[in-house]
């Protein structure tokens, strides 16, 4: 398989995690997309891809598999090791829900990213205020639930809100977005250093 890619793309991110979990790393060869630190959509990804966005994965029978949420999922299918959903019901729709949060929330910071490097006399004070409020509210959610957050065995949800907590720093390292939820902090201080983390750790 082939993976389109960025180590800074928190998507990406999601699906090298899963990668480790299910122990199909070695089978996954990556194709980076942003070598010069800008993000350049090749017309070979628009082909497998028509949003032009990472991560794509490009199957052996030529078929694409688009969308972090189902990359992660085919993978899980394929796995030869660990599962990154659990088993019982209300588990894994609560891993589920973590991971549409986390996701919709970096899509938030992702979009100030982008409006961020538009020319000055272009930006919209207006729109970083409503993309900002759902990273604000989001962070809120997830400092109220950090103590069901797993801190030995990781599923996809405690895999998205790290890419997720990881990409606002990045971004906007400025507005520390962890001291904003001690709780949260807490457990990403315990868990951050762990191997499949620290691992898929974007370099800055
Ligand atoms: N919902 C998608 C979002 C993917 C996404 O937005 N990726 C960014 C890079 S981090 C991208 O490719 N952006 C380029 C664009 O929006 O044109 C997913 O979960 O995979």
């Amino acid at each position: 398989m082939k993976l389109y890619y960025a180590n800074l793309s928190p998507y990406t991110r999601k699906v090298m995690a899963t990668a480790i979990i299910t122990g199909l790393t070695d089978k996954i060869e990556t194709i980076d997309l942003m070598t010069d630190g800008k993000f350049t959509p090749t017309p070979e990804l628009k082909k497998a891809n028509p949003l032009g966005k990472i991560p794509a994965l490009l199957l052996a029978n030529g078929e694409t598999v688009v969308d972090s949420p189902v990359i992660c999922e085919y993978l899980n299918t394929k796995s030869v090791k660990g599962s990154i959903y659990p088993k019982e019901e209300q588990a894994y729709f609560f891993q589920r829900k973590l991971e549409a949060l986390a996701d919709g929330c970096t899509d938030a910071t992702l979009l100030r990213r982008y409006e961020s490097v538009r020319p000055p006399e272009l930006q919209s004070a207006e729109w970083d205020a409503k993309q900002k409020e759902k990273m604000t509210l989001s962070f809120q959610y997830f400092d109220s639930v950090a103590s069901k957050l797993g801190t030995s065995e990781f599923f996809i949800g405690e895999i998205s809100v790290v890419a997720m907590i990881d990409y606002a720093d990045i971004r906007f390292p400025q507005e520390n977005w962890l001291s904003t939820a001690p709780n949260l902090k807490k457990w990403y201080d315990q868990v951050s250093k762990l191997p499949l983390f620290s691992e898929t750790a974007p370099k800055k």
